[in-house]
């Protein structure tokens, strides 16, 4: 049997909310990594219909937008809620998570003379409005205590996880500090058996710092 694959860096970047849901539903799957340098190779190779990654390769079916392969996957697996509503509230988690990543961005774009504004900035303003947002918004269903949308675990757990991992490990825990449910949740998420596996698992790639 071939197994589906995912292509993309040999590091977390935009394919790694995929991999937490991969892991998160138990898929098999391999990975496709490249260098730098074959990435030139693999443009073109007509493989990518974006010239982009991530892309995702099942059974004769190939799919870009690591938005739209997390989605695929999350329906494929019962990842995106149990009602129109409950996606809907999925896809606004979405977006608010995005929301921040662009925000957390600004620091790689920065003029280098200008990045310990934009960090002071972020930790202390921009992160932490954020953060209470969506303390608020986890607190809104089952008072906090269980996922983003719903009964069960849904992409946008994985994507808010994963923003949450991405803040701490690079030096904007303290943006959390007021957010006692999004702490809990980091913790809850992380202890689930197969996210637990994977984040312990040789398939994780290292942390590459965002710039300082
Ligand atoms: N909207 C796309 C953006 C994909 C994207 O820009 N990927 C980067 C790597 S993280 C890439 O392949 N860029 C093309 C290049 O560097 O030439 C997505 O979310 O998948």
């Amino acid at each position: 049997m071939t197994l589906p694959k995912l292509v993309y860096f040999a590091s977390r970047g935009r394919a790694e909310v995929i991999r937490l849901a991969l892991a998160e539903a138990g898929v098999a799957y391999e990975e496709e990594n490249f260098t730098g340098d074959q990435f030139a190779a693999l443009k073109a190779s007509g493989r990518l219909p974006f010239l982009a990654v991530p892309i995702w390769e099942e059974d004769g079916f190939r799919l870009a937008q690591s938005a739209a392969i997390l989605n695929h996957i999350g329906r494929a697996q019962g990842l995106r809620g149990k009602s129109p509503r409950e996606e809907a509230k999925i896809d606004e988690a979405l977006g608010a998570v995005e929301d921040v990543r662009i925000e957390l961005r600004r620091l790689m774009f920065a003029d280098p003379a200008k990045r310990a504004e934009v960090r002071a900035d972020l930790l202390n303003t921009t992160l932490p409005r954020w953060f209470a947002l969506l303390e608020k918004l986890l607190a809104a269903n089952h008072g906090g205590a269980a996922f983003l949308a719903g009964e069960s675990m849904s992409v946008a757990d994985c994507a808010l996880w994963y923003l949450l991992e991405m803040s701490v490990d690079n030096g904007f825990g303290a943006a959390l500090g007021d957010c006692p449910k999004l702490q809990a949740f980091s913790k809850r998420v992380a202890a689930r058996p197969n996210i637990a596996a994977y984040l312990a698992s040789p398939k994780r790639h290292a942390l590459t710092p965002m710039a300082k």
